[in-house]
């Protein structure tokens, strides 16, 4: 994953920028940035987020396509790495304000053609805003592991159980699984796995 840890290279930025010319880019609801965490660099003791990195805000469509298609699969990931795709402002952190009260839903995955397209499904409900509660929704994120895959949707407001139940049934839909898939709050992710559990489920 060179690239995206360098950055976005030269020709592809080109590509992103030259995506729509000559005519009119169709335009998103709001603007998403493509984050990267590489997370088997980062030197022992380092903090967590020493390795995660903005790559790319965008606002088209035909941006979204060039960025997914040459850079963001995450059957491309390494072991320990993410790509996470986030409103722009929000930071893919617990600690990001408008994170800091939520949760996730998670699905772990054992197929990688799975993980790409779950991803990719989810990525095009979030950009054409096919969530009726998108304004609940920070972003997602793909999570390359030695065990498994897994997948999140990170969300706002945890408590909110009827919020959060509806943006589960609407994505395990969107994504077309029948496994059951699991609500964390972040509160809960810092303590020890015996006491973490998943809060609601779908
Ligand atoms: P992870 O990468 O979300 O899950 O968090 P993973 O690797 O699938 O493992 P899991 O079995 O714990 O689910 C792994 C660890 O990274 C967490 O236990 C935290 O120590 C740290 N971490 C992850 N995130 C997303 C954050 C965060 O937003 N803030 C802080 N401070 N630490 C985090």
């Amino acid at each position: 994953m060179a690239e995206v840890d360098a950055g976005i290279p030269p020709e592809v930025s080109q590509d992103i920028e030259g995506g729509g010319a000559g005519r009119q880019p169709h335009r998103l609801e709001r603007k998403w940035t493509f984050w990267f965490d590489n997370q088997s660099k980062v030197k022992p003791g380092a903090a967590w987020g020493t390795s995660l990195r903005s790559i790319y805000t965008f606002d088209t469509v035909e941006e979204f396509w060039c960025l997914h298609d040459q850079i963001f699969r995450p059957s491309k990931l390494q072991v320990n790495a993410d790509f996470h795709c986030f409103k722009a402002g929000i930071e893919p952190k617990w600690e990001d304000p408008e994170c800091a009260n939520g949760g996730r839903w998670s699905i772990t995955i054992n197929r990688k053609a799975n993980l790409d397209s779950m991803w990719l499904e989810t990525l095009m409900a979030l950009i054409s805003e096919q969530f009726e509660e998108i304004e609940e929704i920070c972003g997602v994120v793909a999570s390359v592991r030695q065990r498994h895959d897994k997948l999140s949707l990170w969300t706002k407001t945890a408590s909110n159980e009827a919020v959060q139940m509806s943006i589960g049934r609407k994505w395990k839909e969107i994504i077309d699984t029948a496994d059951k898939i699991m609500y964390s709050y972040h509160d809960d992710s810092g303590r020890d796995k015996s006491s973490r559990g998943g809060r609601y489920s779908v």
